[in-house]
């Protein structure tokens, strides 16, 4: 029987020579082949979009060519990969990062000319695959695109939503969401695999077998369908895969019955249900069943690609495979808690499917699985209600209390008697859920309540216990008992061999306060991995003009590979000729993006003004509030001025934002109404002109990323301290040369430490302050700045329009309580923070030192590429090696 296509039989695409050759002739013939012969439009029509395809199927050639051979070379070296899961991959556009990385821009931008367009009017042409949220998405990203350029043996597994996160736009109420649609036109990036599916089962019953195997029935049953996209890595052949989950009901399970019967309803119910899985990102969990929906979201990614990985180990492995070795083939990283359902679901499979006991599974389990900690809100700990977790994954729970009750066991042996019970409540997996009766008699037993039990005798004086019987007492109604609940964080502390945090101090607050007991049992599991992001996408290919200048001082193009090369800017940091080709680079950026601002939003800015950008999640945490207060209160004061004060003053601005409120999250949602409020007033005010713009930039997304970036000079980063765990862009927008101001908090930490504290404009609370300052207000103790009350009074008082903003001011007063009390100091930073902003226009008034600043950021921003990043996570946690395809 003949199984594979024979090695001496070339495999070529018809009349079409190899498209990297970098030949703009072959290539174009290429592109006029996929437009004639796979064509998604009319064969006789060559406009962008149809352009856009053919390009992207083209390039598809080569990747799938080069990722054929990357895996059948990673199969024969059969060395250990990553497995790398999340529930968000903000991949962005693929067709110039694909052609940057292969390197053949030259070639295609020719061939594309020969056909009568032009290459980058033709990628705008591609959506954004928008499959994340924020910065944890977008780190995914560009840990596969490091991953694939350092050779190292990898897989990114996803979910494929249909709609994504949303759309966003704006409208006089603020913000609207719209589903995503980026799939309508299909997405010629992705192979649908449809060799590649395994079956997820929801609901139904566990029961044991004659020999003691559990096995879980009936229920509901869909099937996870694999989608391939690959990801080219930068100057090499290796080419790794992103396999994204779709679910959908296969033949079997549809009801041909009841739909021939005329109950359509009924048959497509089945349909619904497993489609509906793939549909949205985070779907709203205020219900019930939008809780069930983002768990059955959360399983399907775990079992999917476990199985997957299961799968290929055996094939990879050969006949005599043994599963001892699992954990030296297969390490599974589990980005935040959302994949956690990977640990029941590996001993799932290990013990029900395979029949290995529970140690061995567990033992190979723990050496596998690890988590990354992206956060320390309480909120975003996962916890899901235990009745829902019996109800939709009734082998899984079993499973989870098993582990509990082996934790709560070991930690008992470890913990002195007094300290047990504390330690318990804080670090097992359940919660409000009875002790089991082994431990609870290894605790220290309680004082009992006199009054309602019966009570020995102090001192008896014969044999004879005689009890004194004491009246019973009236009983009054139990208060309602709180509902059970499964902490995904701890599992995954406890399911992993290690945990890590995504910079420096947040790691820090992982150990001492979100984990801190876990960190005292197992010190040696907890490490800081700082994050980082791709040189190629976030400097080299979205910013080209700064770049070649790089490269021209540096007298290579290493640096995109070796970014430790960029440190040797600082010895021009003072040269005039660097200067002047360094503005240069800015200004064509500027010059572009105004041009996109006033596409996107109407408004005309000027590309010599100072362009201050904040662009991130809208959160309270972040302070965009700050920011635009800030905003405010300078135009406040303009308006106070005389024109010929006012100029001498201020540096002309403008003030961008973007970013996205989550759907539910009205506070958020009233601070992008406050900003584009403020913005509608002041960018009409022909008093102020230049002198102040405000934009508000809808649909915030990586391809918009790439055009705010490079043109960036001062962005912000303002959370307050010890809340954003790191923070991803402030690294993007010091490695483009723009200075940053911000917090000590997150990834800032180690940017101003390599910038140098001269190249950061710093202010705020520290970290170990808050805590602090937040009681002093409970306790009344608070004096606001009166610049602060003044920048409140003036928006109530109506100037940026009608709209009620009381309920978004109030929560910046009181002392405390729900949404009140300035939780996140927005008055208390917000004095420094404007007196750091006069700072900001003085030294933006002096050029040539703003531009020495711009150089030693971009000088120092080496240490933030996700390569570093990744070759630690291999070192230290994945225990991995390159192996590159030769
Ligand atoms: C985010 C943090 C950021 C951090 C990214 C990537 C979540 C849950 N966390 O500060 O808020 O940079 O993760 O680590 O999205």
């Amino acid at each position: 029987v003949k199984t594979s296509v024979d090695d001496n039989e070339e495999s070529v695409i018809p009349s079409v020579a190899n498209p990297t050759s970098r030949d703009a002739t072959a290539i174009a013939s290429n592109i006029k082949y996929h437009a004639e012969y796979t064509p998604s439009y009319s064969p006789y029509k060559f406009e962008l979009e149809q352009a856009y395809v053919a390009t992207a199927e083209s390039l598809r050639d080569t990747l799938v060519q080069r990722w054929n051979e990357t895996y059948k070379h990673f199969q024969l070296d059969n060395a250990k990969a990553i497995h790398y899961l999340s529930m968000e991959f903000l991949q962005g556009r693929a067709l110039l990062n694909a052609i940057g990385n292969l390197e053949v821009k030259d070639a295609y931008s020719q061939a594309l000319q020969r056909l009568g367009h032009d290459l980058e009017a033709v990628a705008e042409k591609e959506p954004d695959a928008a499959l994340g949220n924020g910065g944890l998405g977008r780190l995914a990203s560009c840990f596969l695109d490091s991953l694939a350029t350092l050779n190292y043996p990898a897989w990114g597994y996803g979910l494929r939503y249909k709609y994504g996160l949303f759309h966003q736009s704006i409208t006089k109420d603020g913000q609207k969401e719209e589903a995503e649609k980026w799939l309508e036109m299909g997405y010629p990036w992705e192979i649908p695999r449809h060799d590649i599916a395994y079956p997820i089962k929801f609901f139904g019953k566990v029961v044991e077998n004659y020999n003691g195997k559990k096995e879980w029935l009936g229920g509901e049953n869909v099937k996870a369908f694999a989608y391939d996209v690959p990801i080219p890595g930068y100057q090499t052949k290796n080419t790794i895969s992103l396999r994204l989950w779709s679910t959908k009901v296969s033949a079997e399970d549809f009801d041909l019955d009841a739909f021939n019967a005329g109950d359509h309803e009924k048959a497509n119910l089945a349909h619904a249900n497993a489609e509906k899985i793939c549909y949205v990102l985070y779907p709203g969990d205020g219900t019930l069943e939008g809780k069930i929906l983002r768990l059955k979201q959360q399983y399907t990614l775990c079992s999917a690609s476990i199985q997957d990985i299961i799968a290929r180990f055996k094939e990879w492995s050969g006949a005599k495979f043994s599963w001892d070795t699992f954990p030296s083939k297969v390490a599974i990283q589990m980005n935040d808690t959302h994949p956690t359902l990977c640990v029941p679901e590996l001993i799932r499979l290990l013990i029900d499917e395979e029949g290995l006991s529970w140690d061995e599974a567990w033992k190979i389990t723990q050496a596998t699985v690890a988590y990354t900690n992206h956060t320390v809100l309480p909120e975003a700990l996962e916890k899901w209600p235990l009745e829902l977790f019996q109800k939709l994954l009734p082998r899984h729970i079993e499973i989870i209390e098993q582990i509990d009750e082996k934790f709560l066991t070991f930690l008992a042996s470890k913990i002195p008697k007094e300290e047990l019970e504390a330690k318990i409540k804080s670090m097992r997996i359940l919660e409000n859920v009875e002790v089991p009766a082994a431990i609870q008699s290894l605790l220290p037993v309680k004082p009992v309540k006199a009054d309602i039990i019966s009570k020995p005798d102090p001192q008896p004086k014969t044999d004879k216990v005689e009890t004194k019987k004491v009246e019973k007492v009236k009983e009054e109604p139990l208060p309602p008992k709180p509902a059970g609940a499964v902490r995904m964080a701890n599992l995954s502390v406890i399911g992993g061999h290690k945990v890590n945090g995504v910079a420096a101090i947040h790691t820090e607050i992982v150990k001492d306060e979100v984990f801190s007991d876990f960190y005292k049992l197992w010190p040696e599991k907890f490490q800081n991995k700082t994050n980082g992001v791709t040189p190629r996408r976030w400097l080299s290919f979205c910013n080209p003009e700064l770049s070649k200048v790089i490269t021209k001082w540096l007298g290579s193009e290493d640096w995109v590979l070796h970014t430790e090369q960029l440190a040797g800017l600082r010895k021009f940091a003072d040269n005039k000729e660097l200067h002047k080709e360094w503005i240069a680079a800015k200004t064509a950026r500027k010059e572009k993006l105004a041009v996109y601002i006033k596409d996107r939003t109407g408004y005309t800015v000027s590309p010599s003004s100072l362009f201050d950008i904040q662009v991130k999640r809208i959160h309270e945490y972040k302070r965009q509030l700050l920011n635009i207060m800030g905003v405010i209160y300078r135009y406040k004061k303009m308006k106070e001025m005389s024109a010929k004060d006012r100029k001498a003053k201020f540096v002309p601005r403008v003030c961008m934002f973007g970013g996205k409120a989550f759907a539910t999250y009205w506070q958020a949602k009233r601070i992008v109404k406050l900003i584009t409020d403020v913005s509608a007033t002041i960018n009409n005010d022909s008093e102020i002109g230049d002198l102040l713009k405000v934009i508000f930039i809808p649909d915030y997304n990586v391809s918009v990323a790439e055009v705010l970036i490079p043109a960036s000079e001062l962005s912000q980063h303002i959370s307050t301290a010890g809340m954003e765990a790191s923070g991803t862009s402030n690294m993007k927008f010091v490695m483009n040369g723009c200075i940053l101001i911000g917090t000590l908090d997150g990834a800032n930490v180690e940017i101003r430490e390599e910038v140098g504290e001269d190249n950061f404009f710093l202010f705020g609370a520290l970290a170990p302050e808050i805590a602090g300052l937040r009681a002093e207000r409970a306790a009344g103790k608070f004096i606001p700045d009166p610049r602060f009350e003044e920048v409140k009074k003036f928006i109530r008082s109506g100037v940026f329009g009608d709209y009620n903003y009381n309920e978004l001011l109030s929560s910046l007063e009181g002392n405390s309580g729900y949404g009140r009390g300035d939780y996140f100091l927005v008055g208390k930073d917000f004095p420094s923070y404007i007196e750091c902003q006069e700072e900001v226009d003085l030294a933006y008034k002096d050029q040539e030192k703003w531009t020495k600043m711009s150089i030693l950021n971009v000088a120092g921003s080496y240490k933030f590429s996700s390569d570093r990043t990744i070759h630690e996570y291999a070192n230290d946690i994945w225990d991995i090696t390159p192996s590159a395809v030769p």
